[in-house]
């Protein structure tokens, strides 16, 4: 694959989970770890990690995606150096609770539609308008089984990861006959604060979620993105749908 060492990679959601294993793997590579999140401390924690695995630089600031001057002014006024953005993941999102449509809590909503769909928006928007300012750059979006399929009481979380589906190939058309590429990874089950985070720190609740089933590691997808990011320049994986083997769709799980 292609050699992403002194190249600048963006994980947005990158104090945790997904995101972080992701800045821990393009780190590996010799990259230039730019990495926001809303909690500072937390990527504080991270970015020794991140400098010890082998990354050329890290950038740690603080970022809620949801605010729209926040991202513009932030990604706008990057330090020199930091600007040539290569590799951009969006990985921060969430899902809220798991009601019925009619029953939700509608403070949830905001919070998903505003992070994983206005969020990634604003991100993209402004990262994008470089990369094609540069001709070059690849965007890998967080997608879910979730966007594929709705699940009983997950319509609007559903709904969120579907819009992102469609955004990417929207932006795929949009880039075409540049050399940016634009690719989703969307797992399945995987074990990270996700369930606790939805159920608003029920661990009991989220423990049963991981309950003997063998879920996918935060590792494991992190791995699928950075295969995704080193292909040679001319191939694009557009969508990788990844799951536990013990999970065939969102709602065909078989527990031990
Ligand atoms: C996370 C996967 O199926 O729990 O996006 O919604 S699922």
């Amino acid at each position: 694959g292609i050699s992403l060492r002194d190249k600048i990679v963006f994980v947005t959601g990158a104090s945790s989970g997904i995101g972080a294993a992701t800045a821990l793997e393009f780190a590996k590579l010799g990259a230039k770890l730019l990495v926001c999140a809303r909690r500072l401390d937390k990527l504080k924690e991270l970015e020794p990690q991140l400098r010890e695995a082998g990354a050329a630089d890290v950038l740690c600031f603080e970022l809620d995606v949801r605010d729209r001057d926040e991202v513009e002014c932030t990604l706008k006024t990057l330090p020199a150096g930091w600007s040539d953005i290569e590799v951009l993941v969006n990985n921060a999102g969430l899902a809220r609770g798991l009601k019925k449509l009619y029953e939700d809590d509608i403070e949830n909503w905001e919070e998903m539609i505003d992070t994983n769909v206005k969020g990634l928006l604003y991100v993209t928007r402004t990262v994008v308008s470089g990369m094609i300012a540069r001709s070059r750059g690849h965007v890998i979006n967080l997608g879910s089984i979730a966007g594929h399929n709705a699940y009983a009481n997950g319509a609007v979380y559903c709904a969120t990861k579907a819009a992102e589906r469609f955004i990417t190939d929207g932006l795929r058309i949009d880039v075409n006959g540049t050399p940016i590429r634009v690719s989703t990874v969307d797992p399945g089950m995987v074990k990270t604060d996700f369930s606790r985070i939805r159920f608003r720190g029920d661990e009991e609740r989220a423990g049963k979620t991981y309950e003997n089933v063998d879920p996918l590691l935060p590792e494991d997808v992190a791995d699928v993105i950075v295969f995704v990011a080193t292909r040679p320049e001319h191939v694009v994986l557009q969508q990788i749908v990844m799951t536990p083997v013990a999970q065939a769709n969102p709602f065909t799980l078989t527990r031990k």
